[in-house]
C-alpha cells in the first residue's frame, strides 16, 4: 500500500499536534477511578458546562459513550428508534443488542433527519404483544447523511412526541460542534432538548482519543457505574483528558476552515464527469461522492485514489467518502481535485 498523503478516509486520523502533546505531558494526573484526576474533572465539567448538563464522563471512544446511553436508559427487550443509517445502527457492531438487549427500530430519514410522523407511528403502543419504545436517538451532524445538521426544529417536534410519550432521547453528538459552528447555535442548544449527550474529542477536535457522555447528575451516576462494567474505567487518564481541554480551547472555531474546504472540494469533484456530488448534502466537514457506473467501482476508484496518496472511503457500491479536518490543507484538496480527475480521464 502506497503512503497516504492526504488522508480524508476520516476526521479520525488526526495527530495531535506537538502543541496538544505538550499540554498532555504538563497534565496534572490522578487515579479516575477514585475521582481524583483534577484534569479529567476539569474536562468533565467544562463539557458538562459547555452543553448545559448537571454532570458528564470521559469516555475512550464514541463507540463506548452511546453505548453507555443505551445501556443506562433502557431495559431488555425494549426497542430504540434511530435513524437507518445511525452509527448506532450501523457501525457499533449490533452493540444495542450485544450490551443491552434491546431492539433497533430503526426510520429511514431525509438527509439523515427523521420525518416526525414516522418517529410516531414507530413507537410502540403500550401492548403486550411488542416490546417498549424506551429511547429515541438522533445523530447530529449525521455521519452517514454526509456530515447534515439535525435542524433544531426538528429536534425540538421530537422531543415534543418524546415527551408526551415519556421517552428519553439521547444525542450522537460525536461531530455537534461542526453542527454548532456551522449554525451559529449553542451547543447547550440543541443539547437541551436531550436526556444523554455524547460528544467525541476525537473526531475533528483532534484529539487523540476520548468523548465525554453528559446528562443528569442521577444518569451520571448511573453511567459511571456502567462504564465500569463496560472496562472504560480508566487511571491516570488527566493525559488524555488535557488532549480534550487543548481541542475545546483551540480546535472548535477552526471547524469552518474544514467546511470551507469540504465545499471547495465539493464545488471542484461536482465538475468531473462521472461523478455526483449532492450539494445539499455538503453541510460541514464531509462529502460524499456518488460514483455510480459499471465502468468502475467505487472500491477501485478509492484504490487508484490511494496509488496516488489520497485516503478516501467507500462507502458502499455508489458512494465514496472525504473527510476533512485540521491535518488537511486547501491546497492538499486542490490536489485531490486535480488527482482525481485525472483518475476519472483515464
Ligand atoms: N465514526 C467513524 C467510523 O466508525 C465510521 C468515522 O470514521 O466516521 N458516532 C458517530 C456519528 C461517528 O461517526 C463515530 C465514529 C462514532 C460515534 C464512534 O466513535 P469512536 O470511533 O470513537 O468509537
Amino acid at each position: 500500500m502506497s503512503k497516504i498523503r492526504i488522508d480524508l478516509r476520516s476526521d479520525t486520523v488526526t495527530k495531535p499536534s506537538p502543541e496538544m502533546r505538550a499540554a498532555m505531558a504538563s497534565a496534572e494526573v490522578g487515579d479516575d477511578v477514585y475521582g481524583e484526576d483534577p484534569t479529567v474533572n476539569r474536562l468533565q465539567e467544562r463539557v458538562a458546562a459547555l452543553l448545559g448538563k448537571e454532570a458528564a464522563l470521559f469516555v475512550p471512544s464514541g463507540t463506548m459513550s452511546n453505548q453507555i446511553a443505551i445501556k443506562c436508559l433502557t431495559q431488555p427487550g425494549d426497542e430504540i428508534i434511530c435513524e437507518y443509517e445511525s452509527h448506532i445502527y450501523t457501525y457499533e457492531a449490533s452493540g444495542p443488542a450485544f450490551n443491552s438487549l434491546v431492539m433497533p427500530r430503526p426510520v429511514k430519514g431525509h438527509y439523515g433527519v427523521m420525518a416526525i410522523e414516522d418517529v410516531a407511528r414507530a413507537i410502540r403502543p403500550d401492548n403486550i404483544q411488542t416490546g417498549q419504545t424506551s429511547l429515541i436517538e438522533v445523530e447530529n451532524t449525521h455521519n452517514r447523511a454526509g456530515g447534515t445538521i439535525y435542524p433544531l426544529a426538528e429536534i425540538e417536534k421530537l422531543a415534543e412526541i418524546a415527551n408526551e410519550h415519556r421517552i428519553p432521547m439521547h444525542l450522537d453528538g460525536a461531530r455537534l460542534m461542526n453542527a454548532a459552528v456551522s449554525t451559529g447555535i449553542a451547543p447547550a442548544e440543541y443539547a437541551k432538548y436531550f436526556d444523554s449527550v455524547s460528544l467525541c474529542l476525537s473526531k475533528g477536535l483532534g484529539a487523540p482519543i476520548g468523548s465525554v457522555l453528559s446528562g443528569s447528575r442521577n444518569f451520571i451516576a448511573k453511567a459511571l457505574r456502567v462504564r465500569k462494567i463496560f472496562g472504560g474505567a480508566m487511571r491516570q487518564v488527566g493525559i488524555l483528558a488535557a488532549a480534550g481541554l487543548y481541542a475545546l480551547d483551540h480546535n472548535v472555531q477552526r471547524l469552518k476552515i474544514d467546511h470551507e474546504n469540504a465545499w471547495l472540494l465539493a464545488q471542484g469533484l461536482s465538475e468531473i464527469e462521472g461523478l455526483y456530488i449532492d450539494k445539499q448534502q455538503v453541510q460541514t466537514n464531509m462529502v460524499i461522492i456518488f460514483a455510480r457506473s459499471p465502468r468502475w467501482t467505487t472500491e477501485k476508484i478509492v484504490q487508484q485514489l490511494l496509488e496516488k496518496g489520497i485516503g478516501m472511503n467507500a462507502v458502499d457500491q455508489e458512494r465514496i467518502r472525504a473527510v476533512t479536518h485540521l491535518d488537511v490543507s486547501r491546497d492538499q484538496i486542490l490536489e485531490t481535485i486535480e488527482i482525481f480527475k485525472k483518475i476519472m480521464e483515464a
